[in-house]
């Protein structure tokens, strides 16, 4: 079993902030949970470097614009650590060996089947977006998403022949060959196909648009930014380059399993995406998931507001899991939700201190200090009500997890560590520790599997805890171990 997994790929002209690290810890947790699992995963990630975006973020610095990219890109990958992401491969767009080949390959195949043309063409550009706008999307003239007026552009380009595609994607995202959770979303993409689909263009004067790649065979224009980013999904995983390696990985993981992306940008995956890919005659996604967006206290996170959260500082300040436990519980994994260091620290103490730190600290020290080597069949084998309890459990964790909704994964989860702790209080081992080595070795058993549950979503606290309940032959060596969560 193969499982392959993307997040967008973000744009290089902003340092993180936690809307990008949720998207990246959710694809984590997916990733981790399958490799638990014995499957053979990839999970992609990286940075969109092109477009007059970043161009201009890099102007605004005085800058060189690949410096300019090559620094935040640097940026993004150290989330890698910080967050502890099992990402496989992080690609960049203006990585020519690795990404552009792909890129020309798919635009020679896109060209020679008829399904890209030039022509004349004036719109209504959102630089935000990086993407023309009609009318119709338009609010007090403005893009409703970055408050802008956008531009006006007329230029010759090439296009797409997305319109072709619309009746063939429909009944794609009808019978769910290509998944759009949730399902609310996939209406939504429905409604947009039945209201017709116009031909796309592809490309930009390069004039214009001259940070991005070449269009193969005409100097005059720029591969519009969508086009080469999209891509990223094959190119990854080996697409367009010609060795024997790159071409075995290739096939071994396309399609992909799971695009991770955010709501704003399902249009482009569930639309033009697919219709790429029809055109060339590769296989579709399985299923795109798409997540909500991160407000902080209520507000859009904006550099003029100053409101922006860097997640890297966050772990800083309060580690790791305590971040991805905070981003994965409060935030509905479909839906929008709220940060605020208020609500944070309330979870961090209520959940994590009290709930799964404390319930470790008592299990530990009441084993340690009484029977630190148990039997494994003692603890593997528990009383039957407690075995069915964590079985419940796990059954409930998987079916959230590939519903993709982590955030009841998460509650149920911390169901079994209510459970521990009633468990604890009406069985008072503290009292006769001498007579309640069964009732200690089920409490082991019931804090070993907790740890089997959080390592997708908590790896490291997952570890400490394990390496503190260590088999060694046919025993459990149990030691206290650390305050996993002191209180904030
Ligand atoms: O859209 N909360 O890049 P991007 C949650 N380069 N998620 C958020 C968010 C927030 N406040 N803000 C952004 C792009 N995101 C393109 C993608 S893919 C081939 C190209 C999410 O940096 C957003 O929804 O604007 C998207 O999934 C990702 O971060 C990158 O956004």
């Amino acid at each position: 079993m193969k499982f392959y997994i993307t997040t967008a790929i973000d744009y290089a002209n902003n340092s993180p902030h936690i809307g990008h690290a949720l998207e990246k810890i959710q694809a984590d947790v997916l990733a981790r949970y399958h490799r638990n699992r014995k499957e053979k995963v990839f999970f992609l990630t990286g940075t969109d470097e092109h477009g007059t975006k970043n161009l201009r973020a890099a102007q605004s610095l005085k800058m060189d614009t690949q410096n300019f990219v090559d620094k935040i890109a640097e940026d993004f990958k150290s989330l890698k650590k910080l967050l502890n992401l099992s990402w496989d491969k992080f690609i960049r767009t203006t990585d020519r060996e690795n990404h552009w080949h792909g890129v020309f390959k798919l635009w020679r195949a896109l060209k020679q089947n008829g399904d890209i043309y030039k022509r004349s063409y004036q719109g209504l550009y959102c630089v935000g977006c990086e993407a023309f706008l009609t009318e119709k999307d338009l609010v007090n003239g403005k893009c409703p998403d970055h408050l802008k007026e956008p531009e006006i552009i007329e230029e010759e380009n090439y296009f797409f022949r997305l319109s072709e595609y619309g009746n063939r994607i429909k009944e794609k995202i009808l019978n769910d060959e290509i998944k759009i959770v949730p399902a609310g979303r996939k209406h939504e993409i429905l409604s947009l196909i039945n209201g017709g689909l116009e031909d796309i263009s592809v490309s930009r004067s390069r004039e214009r648009a001259p940070w991005g790649i070449p269009v193969p065979d005409d100097d005059t224009q720029t591969i519009y930014v969508w086009i080469d980013a999209l891509p990223n999904y094959l190119t990854g995983i080996g697409f367009g380059r010609d060795n024997k390696e790159s071409r075995e990985q290739f096939h071994e993981f396309w399609p992909v399993d799971v695009h991770l992306i955010g709501k704003d940008i399902l249009k482009f995956h569930a639309l033009i995406w697919p219709a790429i890919l029809m055109s060339i005659e590769l296989p579709l996604p399985k299923s795109i998931y798409t997540h909500g967006w991160i407000t902080v206290n209520g507000q859009k996170m904006s550099k003029t507001i100053g409101n922006v959260i860097s997640p890297g500082d966050l772990a800083v300040k309060y580690g790791t899991d305590a971040v991805r436990y905070y981003l994965l519980r409060e935030i509905p994994s479909t839906e929008d939700g709220d940060f605020s260091e208020e609500k944070f620290k309330e979870r961090y103490n209520g959940e994590l201190a009290n709930g799964l730190g404390n319930f470790t600290a008592r299990v530990l020290t009441l084993a340690s200090k009484n029977y630190p080597e148990i039997l494994a069949t003692e603890i593997d084998n528990p009383e039957e009500n407690l075995w069915q309890k964590i079985k419940e459990t796990e059954k409930n964790i998987d079916k959230k997890i590939n519903e993709f909704k982590l955030h009841e994964a998460l509650i149920a989860i911390w169901d079994l560590i209510r459970f521990g702790d009633i468990y604890v209080n009406d069985a008072k081992p503290w009292e006769n520790p001498q007579n309640k080595k069964r009732e200690i070795a089920n409490l082991v058993c019931i804090l070993k599997n907790i740890a089997k549950f959080i390592s997708p979503f908590l790896p490291q606290v997952s570890d400490i805890i394990l390496s503190n309940i260590k088999k060694s032959g046919n025993v459990y060596k149990i030691s206290k171990g650390e305050n996993i969560f002191p209180r904030i």
